[in-house]
């Protein structure tokens, strides 16, 4: 089995992560986003990582590979609970301030701090939930706090001060939690 992957992509890293952990024994192919093999877009043409290259089916969106691995083997039970609804929001509208936030140069209608406060809105939600409970879904990890993760991980990194200093303690050990885990860690390593 391929993964077609790129290492910065948070759909790429979170599609690693599930695979990994559920040991699902796959190659990972890392392509460049601006020449993607003709092998990957022959399957997948719209074009986007991850792809997952199975015998006789391609998955292409990174929430069924997840999804598609937590099937094969869900150890720790992540699928015990799961939340939909937050994971859309974190690819909808929080994806999207991201972006804006990000790439503000490119958003000249409001100033970078507009953006931010508009992703700050999702934080706020992850941080009234982990004021009850260690994991977004309750006491235990699961697929959303792992599908949602690299996202965060990309707000921390575009300001690391103002996060460092921002209201959401709860969020900011989250991360720092995933970050440092050795799932983490190793879907992230450069190849030898
Ligand atoms: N809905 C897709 C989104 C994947 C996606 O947008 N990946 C980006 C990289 S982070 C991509 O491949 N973009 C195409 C490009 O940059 O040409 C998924 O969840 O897998």
């Amino acid at each position: 089995m391929i993964l077609y992957s790129f290492r910065r992509c948070p759909y790429a890293m979170r599609a690693r992560m599930a695979l990994r952990y559920s040991g699902v024994p796959v190659q990972i192919h890392e392509v460049s986003l601006k020449a993607k093999p003709a092998e990957m877009l022959a399957v997948s043409p719209k074009g986007t990582v991850p792809v997952l290259v199975l015998e006789d089916r391609v998955i292409d969106e990174s929430l069924d590979i997840m999804r598609w691995a937590l099937a094969c083997n869900d150890p720790d039970g992540w699928l015990a609970v799961d939340d939909e609804g937050l994971i859309s929001i974190n690819d909808g509208v929080f994806k999207q301030a991201l972006n804006r936030y990000k790439y503000a140069d490119r958003y000249p209608e409001q100033p970078m701090a507009y953006y931010r406060n508009q992703g700050c809105e999702f934080l706020q939600v992850m941080e009234s939930r982990l004021d009850v409970a260690q994991w977004l879904c309750g006491e235990r990890i699961s697929l959303a706090d792992i599908a949602i993760a690299p996202f965060i991980r990309q707000f921390r990194g575009v300001d690391p001060d103002w996060f460092g200093q921002a209201p959401y303690p709860r969020v900011r050990a989250w991360i720092e939690t995933i970050i440092e885990s050795e799932l983490f860690t190793s879907i992230m390593a450069r190849p030898a």
